[in-house]
């Protein structure tokens, strides 16, 4: 079964989202084996980022997602990485299609609520900026049958 790291950002916890966004991902029939409320800071989350240090955006990024608490997730589920990407909807929220998160939430390039993993590889490295191995659980809800 597939992993993926789900963020949502200072700007999903400040417009009190948190719980909308989490349901979205439990009615989806997606499992959460890790769930913790932080605030990052600067050298993670140029980690985090660091596909993007030659961008312009880059140091706004950086201090944007370090302002304030974000909350960091492990969801598990059949191909998932995919799954949540759609879910979240194009990166500019002004283009993002409604019915997604971005689509229904943002009309921003960088608040834009969530970040979701884009490949397995990226998954790898950003799950371990966030948690430990004995942090993420592995335990069985008891509908996986119907899902
Ligand atoms: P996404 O994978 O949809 O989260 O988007 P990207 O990896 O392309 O970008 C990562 C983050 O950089 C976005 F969530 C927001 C920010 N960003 C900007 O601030 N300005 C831009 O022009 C593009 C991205």
């Amino acid at each position: 079964m597939e992993r993926t790291l789900v963020l949502i950002k200072p700007d999903g916890i400040k417009r009190r989202l948190s719980g909308e966004i989490i349901s979205r991902f439990e009615h989806k029939g997606l499992k959460i084996l890790g769930l913790k409320l932080l605030k990052l800071d600067t050298k993670k989350a140029e980690t985090h980022y660091a596909v993007h240090r030659d961008k312009p955006f880059f140091n706004d990024l950086v201090s944007y997602i370090t302002s304030d608490p974000i909350i960091a997730m492990v969801l598990e589920g059949r191909s998932v990485i995919s799954v949540v990407r759609g879910m979240a909807g194009s990166t500019d929220g002004s283009k993002a299609v409604p019915g997604t998160i971005r689509g229904d939430f943002a009309n921003s390039i960088q608040m834009n609520i969530v970040h979701a993993s884009d490949s397995q590889e990226s998954y790898e490295k950003e799950v371990a900026i966030f948690f430990n191995h004995e942090e993420i659980l592995s335990f069985e809800y008891g509908d996986e049958g119907l899902i």
